[in-house]
């Protein structure tokens, strides 16, 4: 399939939820130059569906964890974890259930575990029998999630585990995991493991049409998975495939996890996926050239997976401001949902999905398409940018005024509170706006207040 087709599949998915992109942008991608930008259709979406689903919550545990690492938290023995197979039968499983929640969400883009690192392949791989097609369900849930994903325009990509506890030649599989569970790389048959790697991912991006990207996790010493070798395959089979920065090699974007990084990414810097980053410059707005792509993935609750113990939720406020927090960062939000083991999605995980699509409803176009907005490190406001228009979310609202004081505000010529429309009397003089803002705030979460640049 050419780029081209591939780009405008993917701005058909943006185009299916309202006009995303200005007509020139569109007229740029749909004439196939935008292929030319592989994360244009990245950068648009902005806000989606992590899914970490299989055999593993029919136990409440978290994903692979419990044999890695015994914990009290989730107390099963490797045996009663590798027999969950056995019981897994998701006769609820409709994807398109799954693509409707997300897109109530506005959520543009979803990721599958395809393969956790317990090794278990929720797709029909010819070189393993530790499948889904081997359980009582029996059918290829990646292909039916692809099938309904393909059909509802809905970008859709996976989710793929180096490590890997099931396979011989990553670790001796005849010792329990948690004594091996990173790999044994210097072993005569650790480059059977990467061809293995190599062939279920030229099955991935053969067999269920187009993959929008490949979200390894590598977790530690990457190096050993030859990341170089994994992305030519992928890219020799779909070059417009991005892949994220957990295989060794930077790839096309970080993945800061369960934490925002406290300054904006730029280029040469990684983060580490898992711990805080200390922000060498909080309030530093970086020319568009420095900017590092960056993603960061979030649970509702704490767990990856279904965890039927886990109430600890996030509210939707919470949720909602976090969504404002990453774009105006120029991030795009991962958020996840762990499917219980019939397939369904618990309700507090919908009815938080739905609450955020309520605020998106009215508030999408200062999050989708957007990047980090000119006025960064203020207490209760955060700022994105798309074009001319400069977003401010406002999350405390103040009693009559609005002021901000910043370097780099363009010269403004209007502005609306975007809920309703309503315009907005503002005094602009040097580095400082002052805003007239009515009583009460528009939206109880977030107040967005769209300005637009008089050039
Ligand atoms: O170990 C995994 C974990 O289960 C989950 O998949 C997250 C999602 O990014 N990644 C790893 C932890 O960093």
């Amino acid at each position: 399939m050419s780029i081209q087709t591939v780009t405008r599949r993917y701005l058909l998915a943006a185009l299916s939820t309202g006009p995303l992109l200005t007509r020139a942008a569109w007229a740029k991608a749909a004439s196939g130059q935008a292929g030319t930008d592989r994360t244009a259709w990245y950068r648009e979406a902005k806000f989606g569906m992590f899914i970490h689903w299989g055999p593993y919550s029919l136990a409440s545990v978290e994903a692979s964890w419990p044999i890695m690492r015994p914990s009290k938290e989730f107390p099963i023995t490797e045996e009663q974890y590798r027999s969950l197979p056995r019981q897994f039968n998701p006769t609820k499983f409709d994807p398109h259930a799954w693509i409707a929640l997300a897109k109530s969400a506005h959520q543009r883009y979803m990721v599958f575990t395809t393969k956790h690192h317990d090794g278990f392949c929720m797709f029909d791989s010819a070189y393993t029998d530790y499948k889904i097609t081997n359980t009582p369900y029996k059918k290829d849930i990646v292909a039916q999630l692809a099938e309904a994903c393909g059909r509802e325009t809905m970008p859709l990509g996976f989710y793929y585990s180096p490590p890997d506890m099931n396979h011989p030649a990553f670790r001796d599989t005849s010792k329990l995991s948690s004594t091996n569970w990173n790999g044994e790389p210097t072993r005569a048959v650790w480059p059977t493991y990467l061809d293995y790697m190599e062939l279920q991912l030229r099955e991935l991006l053969t067999r269920y049409g187009d993959v929008v990207l490949i979200w390894f996790d590598g977790l530690y010493n990457q190096r050993k998975f030859d990341g170089e070798r994994m992305h030519r395959a992928i890219l020799e089979m779909q070059p417009p495939t991005l892949i994220n920065n957990r295989i060794g090699i930077p790839g096309d974007f970080e993945t800061p996890e369960q934490f925002l990084p406290a300054s904006i990414p730029v280029k040469g810097k990684t983060l580490d996926f898992n711990h805080k980053d200390t922000g060498s410059q909080p309030n530093y707005v970086p020319a568009p050239e420095e900017f590092r792509l960056w993603e960061t993935c979030m649970t509702i609750n704490n767990t990856w997976a279904y965890n039927k113990s886990d109430r600890d939720f996030k509210s939707s406020q919470h949720l909602i401001r976090t969504l404002v927090e990453v774009a105006s960062r120029g991030g795009n939000f991962l958020l996840n949902v762990g499917p219980q083991p019939d397939g369904t999605i618990q309700p507090e995980f919908a009815e938080r999905l739905h609450a955020i699509g309520k605020w998106m409803d009215h508030n999408s176009e200062s999050i989708h398409g957007t990047t980090y907005g000119p006025v960064q490190g203020l207490p209760s406001v955060r700022t994105t940018a798309k074009g001319r228009d400069v977003f401010i979310h406002v999350f405390d609202w103040p009693a009559a005024a609005l002021e901000l004081t910043a370097e780099n505000l363009p010269k403004f010529r209007s502005a609306r509170l975007l809920a309703t429309g309503q315009s907005l009397d503002f005094h602009q003089k040097d580095r400082r706006l002052t805003l007239k803002l009515p009583a009460q705030a528009p939206d109880p979460d977030v107040s967005v207040i769209a300005m637009r640049a008089a050039v």
